[in-house]
């Protein structure tokens, strides 16, 4: 029975991700703050197939001592699904929180980093897999997107590059670039704003987080000798528009 890592399972694709897992018979382990949501998986998925790991992933030393600390079953990572993530406001980057962009750059770039060279080894030992949330939002600018868009560019070109590094160890590495995914994922960027949420999907039949999650669980489960590189998925009612142009003196 192989192992899973999941970080951000108690909402959106990560929750989908950790139902899917055990739903295809893997052991999960789910992160998150949010031990109440951990706690309702444990209840539906059971405790032999889901352990719950409570941190931060911007505390390293919390971080740790939950990783460390794994049962016995539990403790050989096969697959990190980096998927703990968030944007932080949609407005241009003069009117931006600089705060704002620190938390994003903490959670989706370094915390990410940092979890992924933590696990490397044992990663490495056992063939397995590391299957990264990029976005579309990586290769596709918008008005608002800056530091998010940023970071989720980092996020590709790490799992390209790490897809380098790690030739001739087995190891696979995937960035999956979802577009409009309905989850909490913008009620966050609103600071709560529920309408807010609502309004952005309403009409637009928009993926969701399991519809992601059956994309992640199929990369997980391919034969050891392919790997997906990179995938862009979209609802089909989201595509591209054009260039915006201003009418200045400059
Ligand atoms: P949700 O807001 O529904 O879920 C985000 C998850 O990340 C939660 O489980 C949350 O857990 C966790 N998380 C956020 N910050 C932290 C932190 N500091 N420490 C620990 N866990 C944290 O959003 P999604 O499911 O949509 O987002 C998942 C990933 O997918 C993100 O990386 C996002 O950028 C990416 N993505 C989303 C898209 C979308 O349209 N929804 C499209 C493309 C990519 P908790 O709050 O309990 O700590
Ligand atoms: C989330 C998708 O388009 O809101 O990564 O940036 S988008």
């Amino acid at each position: 029975m192989k192992t899973v890592l999941v970080t951000g399972a108690t909402s959106g694709i990560g929750e989908a991700c950790a139902r899917a897992f055990a739903g295809a018979g893997w052991r999960v382990v789910g992160t998150g703050r949010r031990a109440d949501r951990l706690r309702a998986l444990v209840d539906d998925l059971g405790a032999d197939c889901f352990h719950p790991c409570v941190f931060d992933v911007r505390d390293e030393a919390m971080r740790d001592a939950a990783l460390d600390a794994l049962p016995e079953g539990f403790a050989g990572i096969d697959c990190l699904v980096n998927n703990a993530g968030l944007a932080l406001g949609a407005a241009p980057a003069q009117q931006s929180n600089l705060g704002d962009w620190k938390t994003m750059i903490e959670t989706n770039v370094t915390a990410l980093a940092s979890l992924t060279h933590k696990l490397l080894p044992v990663l490495i030992a056992r063939k397995g897999a590391v299957i990264m949330l990029s976005s579309v939002a990586a290769t596709y600018p918008y008005v608002g997107g800056n530091v998010y868009g940023g970071t989720k560019a980092f996020v590709r070109q790490f799992a390209l590059g790490l897809r380098s590094d790690l030739s001739g160890t087995g190891v696979r590495v995937t960035s999956i670039e979802p577009g409009m995914v309905e989850t909490e994922f913008t009620l966050v960027r609103n600071g709560g704003d529920r309408m807010a949420a609502d309004k952005l999907y309403a009409g637009v039949n928009p993926l969701t987080g399991a519809d992601i999650a059956e994309t992640v669980l199929w990369v997980a489960s391919l034969p050891p000798h392919m790997n997906i590189n990179a995938l862009e998925i979209m609802p089909v009612n989201q595509s591209f528009a054009g260039f915006q142009v201003a009418r200045t003196d400059t």
